[in-house]
């Protein structure tokens, strides 16, 4: 019997959200992002969503408001550098959302190395996760909170540097900046309140094997090709990190086999070309909806 509801936690609109629409309906939710709906009750695993800010989701799993979010491990840190106390863990990670908390420069400044950083000012909107990579560098810095347009601080002279989140560096470019250090990589994370109870965490081992299945299956192919029997390690080789092949008689032929292979590696045209220069053939690339261990 599931009698009490998994309440998750997720952003209800923003750089995270579609990403977790998309991870959850592949795992059986009919998630829709619309504007006005703040809570969705589903049956699959009687559970309700909370659609909130991103910046709300760690404080709501904290305080028991909701069991579970998916929330970026740079809104994680954050929060647990800034609540030393409190009651939350990390899932597991879930590939999606990757970007990485920076310190970036202008390009024709002065600034070329952490040290430089003493006595200067930088903006950010991740005051705690800036301030506790300054101290383990040894770096006195004054630190400007801002709640968005960061990229604009030195520009117009309220801080040399910025400490903000790079995706494809795009942004800094735009506006003459370069990363001077990486402080940490993040992506988007399911973080959990520790004390939930047993029948949650249940419900919650089980949401868990279902997003690792569509997690190990995005990045998966199956593979089936005919090759000579003799070529099978060369095979392998090519193919690194795919399971023991199955190998089956084609009627007909004792020197060819045919192979079907799950490759956990993407496979793009060169991996192609070189399956062909040991001669395989009839080579079938199919995509693999879910992977159940
Ligand atoms: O309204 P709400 O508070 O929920 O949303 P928000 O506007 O605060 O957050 P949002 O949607 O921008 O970001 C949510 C989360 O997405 C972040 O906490 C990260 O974990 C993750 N994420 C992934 C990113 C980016 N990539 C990203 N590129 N968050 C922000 N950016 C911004 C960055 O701040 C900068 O302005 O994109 C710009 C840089 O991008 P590039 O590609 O030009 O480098
Ligand atoms: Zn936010």
């Amino acid at each position: 019997m599931q009698n009490q509801r998994l309440r998750i936690a997720l952003q209800k609109s923003g750089k995270l959200s579609e990403g977790c629409f998309e991870l959850l309906n592949k795992c059986s939710f009919k998630l829709r992002s619309s504007k006005n709906h703040y809570l969705i009750q589903s049956k699959e695993l009687n559970t309700s969503f909370y659609l909130i800010r991103d910046d709300d989701i760690p404080g709501f799993v904290d305080s028991d408001a909701s069991d579970i979010g998916i929330v970026g491990e740079n809104g994680y840190f954050e929060y647990i550098l800034e609540n030393p106390n409190h009651n939350l863990e990390v899932i597991t990670k879930l590939g999606f959302a990757h970007c990485r908390l920076s310190i970036a420069v202008p390009e024709e400044g002065t600034i070329k190395s952490i040290n430089d950083l003493h006595g200067k000012t930088i903006a950010t909107s991740y005051p705690e996760s800036l301030r506790d990579f300054l101290a383990k560098h040894n770096v006195e810095a004054k630190i400007l909170v801002m709640h968005g347009s960061v990229e604009l601080a030195p520009k117009i002279a309220i801080a040399d540097a910025i400490c903000d989140l790079v995706s494809t560096g795009a942004t800094l470019k735009e506006n003459a900046l370069v990363e001077l250090e990486v402080i940490f990589e993040s992506e988007a994370v399911l973080i959990a309140n520790k004390n939930v109870d047993t029948e949650i965490r249940s419900r919650i081992d089980e949401l868990v094997f279902r997003l690792q299945s569509v997690i190990d299956a995005r990045d998966s192919k199956y593979i089936m090709l005919h090759i000579d029997k003799a070529q099978i390690s060369k095979l392998q080789e090519i193919l690194p990190g795919c399971e023991s092949p199955t190998v089956l008689h084609l009627h007909g032929n004792d020197e060819k086999v045919a192979v079907h292979v799950v490759c956990k590696e993407g496979i793009f045209w060169d991996t192609i070309t070189k399956l062909k220069s040991i001669g395989a053939s009839s080579i079938l690339v199919l995509p693999i909806e879910k992977m159940m261990a």
